[in-house]
């Protein structure tokens, strides 16, 4: 098959718009990311079924042990590679599932980071390579995470650099491009533009305040993005429904941030 299949990306976009909850951090970032409630993912899962999220992100062991608990009601993107934080070597992030078997656990789509101008880059431009065209052999759609890092990177939120990152995506075939914001507006443009027919959504990033957030949401959406793939910003804050309602305000309802932050 050529290209993600239409049943796939009806699914994962809501009028074209997307709104995906990642909780791949434990292993990316480990326990420091988690308070007493967040580090257990029935609670990410609960709120991903009670607001009107498109995706929910896991590993291939959440997906194992929780999927129960959301199959048939939200969309499983499975995040194929996956590295821990506390080696601190040149970027690269191994395949720690394949395709076939994240289709057994019941994806609808599957992640990949990739490391753009990382010394291993080459060796990660083969496994999304290999990861790319499994999924096809499924129609699954691929999220790329673009994140341009390493010693070449000295800044990677430079909007240079992340429009590049992005336009590394479309040309290897990644169907959704999940990249960091470049601070405004203006710049956002410059990247959506480079990612060409693939879909753009905007990481969260650290948690911030939830108006500096919204209005980053706002921007990257008025510069063309689809939507967000956000993690902390939601389930780290103390409503995280409430966060969830002001995006779906600002994503599928196109509503400013003084409006959305009313809901
Ligand atoms: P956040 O919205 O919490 O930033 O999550 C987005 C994300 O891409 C996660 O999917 C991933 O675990 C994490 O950020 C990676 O962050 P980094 O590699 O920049 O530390």
């Amino acid at each position: 098959m050529v290209g993600a299949s239409e049943k796939y990306m009806s699914r994962l976009f809501r009028d074209g718009k997307a709104m995906f909850l990642a909780y791949d951090q434990g292993l990316e970032h480990g326990p420091k990311d988690f308070n007493d409630r967040n580090y257990d993912p029935c609670y990410i899962i609960d709120i991903a079924l009670k607001n009107k999220f498109t995706g929910l992100i896991f590993h291939k062991g959440l997906a194992e042990k929780y999927h129960e608990h959301f199959s048939g009601k939200i969309p499983l993107i499975v995040k194929v590679n996956g590295k821990d934080n506390i080696a601190k070597t040149e970027p690269f992030s191994p395949v720690v599932c394949s395709v076939d078997y994240a289709v057994k656990l019941g994806a609808e789509a599957v992640g990949y980071t990739l490391y753009v101008g990382s010394p291993l880059e080459s060796k990660a431009m083969e496994d999304f390579r290999r990861v790319h065209e499994e999924a096809r052999e499924y129609g699954l759609p691929v999220i790329g995470w673009m994140y341009p890092r390493g010693q070449y990177v000295p800044n990677d939120t430079d909007p240079t650099i992340v429009a590049y990152g992005a336009r590394v995506g479309l040309e290897l075939g990644a169907d959704v491009l999940k990249v960091k914001y470049t601070g405004n507006k203006e710049t956002f443009k410059r990247v959506v533009q480079m990612a060409g027919r693939s879909k753009v959504v905007c990481a969260g990033g650290l948690k911030t305040d939830a108006n500096t957030f919204m209005q980053q949401t706002r921007d990257i959406l008025d510069a063309g993005a689809c939507g967000v793939a956000v993690g902390r910003n939601v389930w780290q804050s103390d409503r995280p429904d409430k966060i969830a309602r002001a995006l779906e305000a600002l994503i599928f309802e196109n509503a400013p941030v003084s409006k959305a932050m009313e809901v």
